[in-house]
């Protein structure tokens, strides 16, 4: 359901967002060639090539973040920006409706070659997309046309095919339903069904893998010496300069485990039927993609068959594959899952897409299931795990997310594999589309965003939330329905309350809050989305009824479970929905990597003069020293610094 946000913590995100990160990304995406691509495909210009074959995919997404944004901050600019970059792919679609510059280009008698690894799927479901955000932001069909006749080429070409024939890389899935949902076409519907309920089937995976790897690698040279020459050829051409990527820590035998998992299948979510696949596993955000489909698909078909390896993998995932910051993906190279409880902080992965990817995979569970554990996680991601994603001038951003860094990890403008900055700026311009949710006769209050929503009860009812998280503790939530009207209003208690604390009422009268679930088994972050609940308000509703909640929120600690290694004896310090880490630019004088923390001094206190206005934590440490510590998304603003989430007790 859509909402508007009003004011606050996101109202300033967003503003970036809008204002400055989406035309950051354009510039990018031209100095960087990945527009010009389209312009060579369509025969326009002369010129070669540039980026992975994947490149094509940033473009679309890009127009995906910039038509959602449009929706609230419709400005000519972006309009105008748009507009050339739906008539350029227009121009570069074949006219049979596929559109993949890198075969186009360099290899324009192949399709459909490599599907595990080249992404030809994966890139036409992000056009896919572009063109349902287009037209759901603008209901113009430009792009969505685009869309289906992408759609219609795929269709064609894979209907009725089996396991061989399914992506390496998972979105199409998404895409496809997204498409079915705006049009009601079934044919889309049938395809994204058939691409997940192919999926890890072909009893000779290995073998293909092994086959397209080589081809991959043929192809790759092939146009590694096609450059070569063009470059020899045309000396004033100045490739673009992409700064050198974040160093991230990896743990041994990290190639052999890569391509272990490869040859298994598990890398690309191939290694079994989705309703066996019960464990986080492989890519992650590959993963988080096809779980975030599997939950599409289940909530448009009522398959409920699909649901408990859904709910299994996410148990296994925050029980034992999950970072305290709800980043996902331990092992990088593989950027993927590790074993359960592996989750070293300084080799964590996180990309900020898995994060992302989850999110959308939570937000689905919720809807699917109506329970309140997805919501909470969201959250957790929205605020640590994707967040940390983008600076705060909206443009550098963080590729690979470490809990603990000695160096060598900076924001960046831009990067060779930029897949999460247009990921991050489509997700945070959707953010009005995951606050509420309703039924019959209930409303969802998922998060607590300053907003205001309208919601189709008997009556229409207006909801109006005025929060002062994630700085300060207050939610104000004002229900307007236009007559009396009885329905129960759910509002979600985060897994981060304190029931001793937190003051719930209605009107002014308390209202009881239930202790949260028991849980048997702990969680290896220490953070447990599986606290939360919901709150069932069930009255007669009257205009102006008011709900006000008081976290009261306060430093609190989180210890991870004893099978993590390395983690004994250290803490993670959290306030609301915020994880906190200590970095070097606050602490100059502080070995932030072994002090030690006397948890009895830590308070919270807002600083106005701290990157924009903040709640920061302070204490001091065993032998005395003051401890700043700042929210873990807001880390690596002022420049090379070293951080740690994890601290000494
Ligand atoms: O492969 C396309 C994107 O690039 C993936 O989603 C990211 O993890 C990165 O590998
Ligand atoms: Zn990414």
């Amino acid at each position: 359901m859509k909402s508007k946000i009003t004011s606050g913590f996101w109202h300033d995100r967003l503003k970036v967002n809008a204002q400055r990160a989406i035309f950051h990304q354009w510039e990018q995406l031209e100095a960087s060639g990945c527009i010009e691509n389209f312009r060579i495909a369509a025969g326009e210009v002369d010129g070669f090539r540039e980026g992975w074959f994947f490149a094509d995919s940033d473009a679309h997404k890009w127009l995906d973040a910039a038509s959602r944004i449009y929706a609230s901050f419709p400005t000519p600019e972006l309009a105008s920006i748009m507009e050339a970059y739906i008539s350029l792919i227009a121009r570069a679609q074949q006219p049979d409706g596929y559109l993949f510059t890198y075969n186009q280009i360099h290899f324009p008698n192949d399709r459909w070659k490599n599907l595990q690894i080249e992404h030809e799927l994966y890139c036409h479901g992000h056009l896919i997309e572009a063109g349902v955000s287009h037209y759901q932001a603008t209901t113009r069909t430009e792009a969505l046309t685009i869309a289906r006749r992408a759609a219609d080429r795929i269709v064609e070409d894979f209907s009725d095919k089996g396991a061989q024939y399914t992506p390496g890389h998972e979105e199409i899935e998404i895409a496809l339903l997204r498409l079915y949902q705006v049009t009601g076409h079934a044919p889309y519907l049938n395809m994204a069904r058939q691409f997940i309920e192919q999926r890890g089937r072909d009893p000779f995976f290995a073998l293909s893998i092994i086959r397209q790897n080589a081809s991959v690698d043929a192809r790759g040279k092939y146009v590694q010496q096609k450059r070569q020459e063009y470059l020899a050829a045309h000396p004033t051409f100045k490739p673009f300069q992409v700064p050198p990527g974040n160093a991230a820590k990896k743990p041994k035998n990290a190639t052999l485990r890569w391509n272990l998992s490869a040859l298994s299948g598990k890398y690309f979510q191939q290694h079994a039927p989705v309703r066996k696949q019960t464990v986080p596993v492989g890519h992650s955000v590959r993963f988080a993609y096809l779980e975030t489909a599997i939950a599409m698909l289940a909530r448009e078909t009522g398959d409920k068959s699909l649901v408990p390896a859904l709910e299994q993998a996410w148990e296994r995932m925050v029980t034992r594959r999950m970072y305290v910051t709800g980043g996902i993906g331990s092992l990088p190279g593989m950027e993927g899952f590790g074993n359960d409880y592996e989750l070293d902080p300084e080799f964590a992965y996180a990309e900020t897409c898995a994060a992302l990817a989850s999110m959308f995979w939570n937000w689905e569970m919720a809807q699917l299931t109506h329970e309140a554990k997805y919501s909470d996680l969201f959250e957790w991601q929205l605020y640590n795990a994707a967040a940390v994603g983008m600076g705060l001038d909206g443009s550098t951003y963080l590729y690979n997310n470490p809990l603990t860094c000695k160096g060598g990890v900076t924001r960046k403008p831009w990067y060779a594999v930029p897949c999460c900055p247009s990921n991050l700026s489509r997700t945070w311009a959707d953010l009005g589309k995951y606050i509420y949710s309703s039924n019959e006769n209930e409303i969802f209050i998922h998060q607590y965003i300053s907003s205001e929503t309208s919601v189709e009860m008997d009556a229409p009812v207006k909801i109006r939330i005025e929060s002062e998280l994630s700085w300060k503790s207050k939610v104000r939530i004002t229900v307007v329905p236009s007559a009396p009207a009885k329905f129960t209003l759910n509002v979600r208690l985060p897994s981060w309350l304190d029931t001793q604390t937190t003051h719930i009422t209605c009107n002014g009268d308390l209202i009881a809050i239930p202790s949260p679930a028991a849980q048997n088994e702990a969680t290896a972050s220490g953070f447990d989305p599986r606290k939360s609940g919901w709150l069932h308000i069930k009255r007669f509703w009257n205009s102006g009824d008011v709900i006000e909640i008081n976290f009261y929120i306060s430093p609190q600690i989180y210890r991870a479970h004893p099978k993590v290694k390395g983690h004994q004896g250290k803490i993670a310090i959290v306030c609301g929905p915020l994880v906190y880490c200590l970095e070097s630019t606050d602490n100059p004088h502080v070995d932030i990597f072994n002090a030690e923390v006397e948890i009895t001094s830590l308070e919270s206190v807002f600083d106005t003069a701290l990157l924009g206005g903040i709640t920061k934590i302070v204490g001091l440490s065993k032998t005395g020293e003051t401890l700043t510590f700042i929210p873990y998304h807001l880390w690596g603003n002022r420049g090379e610094s070293t951080m740690t989430v994890w601290i000494n007790e």
